[in-house]
């Protein structure tokens, strides 16, 4: 079965060096993993695409010695030419996220193949109008937010003026509702967020710091899935 076939951005984790208070990459992977993340996301400002490579080849194995090879799926952020050379080293690694300003999707799709799966990020309001107006059947998700001001990453929702906007789950809810395709969110989601963001009806949540900068990161992660899982199985019932 191909890999995007069985695609869960259910809880997706968002990791590089300078996320992780000094511990290594492979480590936080490994916890998040360990705890039930789905999906993980190489992404560094600062790393060499010889780092990236190291870090990718690291997080597929802790991935593999988990037994979650089929099962969770490993990307890497912007750098199409880090997940091919990841791959010619047989790293296994399944694809890519890019930004609406990165690398074309169409671009993406015609290196890495059919079986690689494409997200693409842009602010919701954005996302409107390009479900309206483009071509979504080569995208795999889409990343959206931020639902929070976030210092992982200022620029987030920042509009013209210098203020960042961010979404209200009533707009992530209507994103989820027009969407032909899965929908993740994420900008400062933490562990109080999830109940509200289950039940808009998006088919995942992303982090950085919630999960990477936790003291006890694998406990973080895991309140995070359980808490996920069970709004999810059952919004009525649950109390936020
Ligand atoms: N893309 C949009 S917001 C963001 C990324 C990578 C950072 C989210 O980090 P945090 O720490 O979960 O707010
Ligand atoms: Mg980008």
């Amino acid at each position: 079965m191909s890999i995007r076939e069985i695609l869960d951005i259910s809880a997706y984790l968002v990791v590089g060096p300078e996320n992780t208070k000094g511990r290594p990459v492979a480590t936080i992977i490994k916890d998040a993993v360990a705890a039930g993340f789905t999906c993980v996301q190489i992404r560094s400002k600062v790393a060499s695409a010889c780092e990236l490579i190291e870090m990718t080849r690291q997080a597929a194995e802790v991935i593999a010695q988990a037994g979650k090879a089929n099962e969770v799926v490993l990307l890497v952020n912007d750098h199409l030419d880090v997940i091919l050379a990841a791959k010619m080293q047989g790293i296994k690694v399944d694809g890519i996220h890019v930004g609406q300003s990165d690398i074309p999707v169409e671009v993406c799709r015609e290196y890495l193949g059919e079986d690689s799966i494409i997200g693409l990020s842009a602010r919701t309001h954005e996302l409107f109008e390009y479900i309206k107006t483009m071509d979504t059947s080569q995208i795999d998700y889409f990343g959206a937010g931020p639902l929070h001001e976030t210092q992982t990453k200022p620029d987030c929702g920042l509009d013209s003026d210098g203020k960042v906007v961010t979404r209200s789950f009533a707009d992530i809810a209507k994103l989820a509702k027009v969407s032909p395709i899965p929908v993740v969110i994420g900008g400062g989601v933490k562990l109080v967020d999830i109940p509200l963001l289950a039940q808009t009806g998006v088919d995942g949540f992303f982090v950085v710091s919630a999960v990477c900068e936790a003291d006890d990161p694998r406990m973080a992660a895991a309140n995070m899935v359980e808490t996920w899982k069970r709004f999810k199985a059952n919004p009525v019932t649950n109390k936020v």
